[in-house]
């Protein structure tokens, strides 16, 4: 439980997403003065309205509760009264696959502007290893100020999962890698404010390794299923019976197979493995397991639709219960039926975006195909009664097993399950 003790330091929280919000919201709940800073003067302008830009279950509570005792505010740029300063800006990958630290660079310059002696500086941001150092020590340096000596450098990467980011926040163990040990010392005593797991202190390079090392052996484990999917469908077994049973095994977990693998983190993170490491196969390998699996999704679409037809894409978030639709597999998979001549409308309970409706009815009126793309709840209750009327032809695709079939096979529906060459 967090309990607000009023902390004099202040601090401000550079880029206000999906982490940056939260972070913001948890440390000024924990007693700290904090400055939420974002470049996008829109976004600054709904938080002083006290309205949250995103969902994520229990973050309203604490964020209302830290705005009406005072001790959380909103900027477009970073303050020159702040003790630290955290940068969640996101990290980008260029269409090429190399890093894009634009957005750190930026925020890294508007803080090291206002930094003073003393001050303490923390990047959150996913980073290749070096970059905490190749980013920030000439912006410190051209303002006459020393690493590690003036001003204290810290890495302490984020490792929270969208769809439980307070409760993640306050229970995850976390890493954080200083450039000196003192510099990782002073950000521990910040993350002890609010952090219930353990805290692990090493350097600057192995803690920006560290979160490289988690999110690509997760992308590995789900590129595995993908292919394990791949070759059930040729050997007409099912990959959901197999990986059930595999992970019966006290020491295997493999996780689901799915359209894509989608998001701001594991599609791109491992790109930052390949940038400091050329020849890392496995990574390399995983990352076409993705595209092929995509390649692979619109191939079972297509094949389940007849020229001019139309298609309802279910779920663009790029997983379950989530808002973010940031490389959403379901729009990409609509992308290339569009390309291929199908009408494609896009339904999702959550996503507020453009072509996207939250009107369930409105998406499948005359659908000849519905495709699960991603696993929200609202799709597992769905009744194929009521659904089969709007639509022109009785065809359901799932792509992340969250249907009941044998109720859809009961209402006349071909079904057909990514992984699976029966239902059966
Ligand atoms: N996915 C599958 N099959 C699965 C699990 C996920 O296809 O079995 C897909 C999802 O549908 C989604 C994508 O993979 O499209 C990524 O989803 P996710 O839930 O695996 O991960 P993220 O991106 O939401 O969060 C990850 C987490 N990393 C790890 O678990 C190692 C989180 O802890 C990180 O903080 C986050 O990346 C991040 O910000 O780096």
């Amino acid at each position: 439980m967090l309990t607000m003790s009023d902390r004099s330091e202040r601090i401000c929280v550079v880029g206000l997403g999906y982490i940056g919000l939260p972070t913001a919201s948890i440390l000024a709940a924990s007693g700290f003065h904090v400055v939420g800073c974002d470049v996008d003067e829109e976004k600054i302008e709904v938080l002083k309205r006290r309205e949250l830009p995103i969902y994520e279950p229990g973050l309203r509570t604490i964020f209302e509760g830290a705005i009406g005792a005072d001790k959380l505010s909103f900027s477009t740029s970073p303050p020159r009264e702040a003790d630290a300063y955290i940068l969640c800006v996101p990290t980008p990958v260029s269409p090429d696959g190399s890093p894009n630290l634009s957005y750190l660079r930026e925020a890294a310059r508007a803080v090291a502007g206002v930094l003073e002696k003393g001050n303490l500086v923390v990047v959150e941001s996913t980073i290749y290893p070096g970059a905490t150092e190749e980013v920030l020590f000439p912006l410190l340096q051209e303002q006459g100020l020393e690493p590690g000596k003036d001003v204290f450098v810290a890495h302490c990467p984020e490792r929270v999962i969208p769809g439980h980011i307070i409760k993640e926040l306050i229970e995850n163990d976390r890493v954080i890698g200083g450039y000196t040990p003192e510099c990782a010392r002073q950000a521990e005593k910040i993350y002890r404010s609010f952090v219930e797991g353990k805290i692990f202190i090493t350097d600057l390079k192995t803690a920006e390794m560290v979160k490289l090392a988690e999110n690509t052996y997760r992308m590995v484990n789900i590129a595995l299923a993908m292919e394990f999917a791949l070759i059930a469908e040729h050997l007409g077994i099912n990959v959901w019976e197999v990986i059930t049973l595999a992970n019966r095994h006290p020491r295997v977990d493999i996780l689901n197979p799915g359209p894509g693998m989608g998001g701001h983190c594991l599609p791109v993170d491992p790109y930052f493995l390949l940038h400091v490491y050329k020849d890392a196969r496995v990574t390399h390998n995983a990352l076409q397991t993705n595209e092929i699996m995509l390649a692979h999704s619109t191939g079972l679409a297509t094949s389940m639709l007849s020229p001019g037809e139309k298609a309802t894409i279910l779920g663009v978030a790029y997983k379950g219960n989530v808002d973010d639709a940031r490389n959403s597999p379901g729009f990409a998979l609509g992308k290339r039926l569009k390309e291929k001549g199908f009408e494609v409308s896009y339904h999702d309970p959550h996503v507020k975006a453009e072509g996207v409706t939250n009107e369930l009815e409105k998406a499948i009126r005359h659908s000849h195909l519905l495709v699960v793309a991603a696993d929200h709840n609202e799709y597992r209750l769905l009744k194929p009664g009521e659904v089969a009327p709007l639509m022109k032809a009785r065809r359901i695709l799932d792509l992340r097993r969250v249907i009941d079939a044998a109720l859809w096979e009961a209402e006349g529906f071909e079904v057909r399950l990514l992984g699976a060459s029966s239902l059966k």
